[in-house]
């Protein structure tokens, strides 16, 4: 067996040193390595020589394998080379061509504005905490004021998961708003506590200009004695001078989130029709930014925070329309369209 190994290599060897294209290449491999060439078969027969003989002819045949493979495979490169120096012998590939540029991503516009966002919370003495995505009814809801049949559900169009509890009821969803962190933050600490969640959130609501089914926020509070309305005021205003200069107009209103009281909604002047009224800021003037106030004494309460020693503030702030309001971006729906002509602009 030996011998006829040896015969092999020396046959197999002749026919590669003459091959110069891949297709006869291909052929050789098939003949020499394929399931039914002679040294495959010898392999499969090693089984049935005496055991004496078995141990040398397998190393034997396993090592023409292996250094047949490897001849292969330098044909194989040589072939390749071969062929690149005939094509720029012949005019036909230009070396000295420039390459296909490399594009190098950036960050989407979003995550830009949300680490300027962070960044000027933490400037002030605020941590940063995230939280999940899918949460249960009771952290969106319920732990927040908004029981079972409250209107101001309505207010966050939900999407629910497809899970019910033991009573049958769906209790798990998407969160509506980054707000369910304030209670999961308070759970686990004790005041003073001064906390952002920068995260995304998602509404079943149609899109237009200023809206989007999926959205980031940032969720800020802050619980101690003494905090007072002042204070949200004080670090809302010196945020929006941070992040759009000391020239636009910022506004506080009255508004209602049954988790707040007081509560208001905060709006900056539009960045289109500087305040004169415009399509985009629906001839008001005003783009609203956020909403805001000071927690709830019954969310305190929840919480095992006692309300007639502490007080906090509030606020939960869309991410997309402060990059509109920053650089001037008049829908929404740009950002997660994909649209490589407006990423790019970041
Ligand atoms: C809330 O989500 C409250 N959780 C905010 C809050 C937090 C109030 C803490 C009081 C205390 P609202 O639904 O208004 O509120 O949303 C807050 C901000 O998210 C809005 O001001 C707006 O900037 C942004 N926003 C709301 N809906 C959308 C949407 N569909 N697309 C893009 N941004 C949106």
């Amino acid at each position: 067996m030996i011998n006829k190994l040896e015969e092999l290599r020396a046959k197999a060897l002749s026919e590669l040193d003459s091959i110069k294209d891949p297709k006869s290449l291909e052929a050789w491999r098939i003949s020499y390595l394929g399931r039914k060439s002679e040294l495959t078969q010898m392999l499969r027969g090693l089984a049935s020589l005496p055991v004496e003989e078995r141990r040398a002819a397998g190393a034997a045949a396993n090592q023409l394998k292996s250094f047949l493979e490897q001849s292969l495979s330098q044909r194989e490169e040589a072939i390749k080379e071969a062929e690149i120096a005939r094509a720029i012998e012949k005019g036909k590939l230009d070396v000295t061509l420039p390459g296909y540029p490399t594009t190098l991503g950036r960050l989407h516009p979003t995550i830009q504005i949300l680490r300027q966002m962070c960044d000027i919370f933490v400037a002030m003495g605020f941590e940063v905490v995230e939280g999940p995505e899918v949460e249960w009814d009771y952290y969106n809801f319920e732990a927040l004021n908004i029981p079972q049949d409250h209107p101001a559900r309505d207010m966050w169009a939900t999407m629910w998961m497809d899970y019910r509890n033991e009573k049958g009821e769906r209790n798990m969803l998407l969160r509506t708003h980054t707000s369910p962190m304030q209670i999961r933050v308070m759970e686990n600490r004790q005041p003073p506590v001064r906390v952002i969640v920068p995260g995304k959130v998602y509404r079943y609501e149609a899109t237009d200009a200023t809206h989007e089914a999926m959205f980031y926020q940032v969720e800020g509070f802050a619980v101690d004695k003494n905090i007072t309305m002042a204070d949200l005021k004080g670090t809302l205003f010196e945020f929006a001078r941070r992040l759009f200069g000391k020239e636009r107009k910022a506004r506080f209103r009255c508004d209602y989130f049954p988790f707040v009281e007081p509560g208001v909604d905060m709006a900056i002047d539009c960045f289109v029709c500087k305040g004169a009224g415009c399509s985009l800021c629906s001839n008001s003037g005003w783009i609203e930014i956020l909403g805001a106030g000071m927690i709830h004494p019954e969310v305190l309460r929840r919480v095992n925070y006692d309300p007639d020693i502490y007080t906090g503030f509030a606020f939960g702030m869309g991410v997309e329309r402060m990059s509109m309001l920053k650089y001037g971006i008049d829908d929404i729906r740009l950002f997660y369209s994909n649209d490589l002509r407006f990423l790019k602009q970041f």
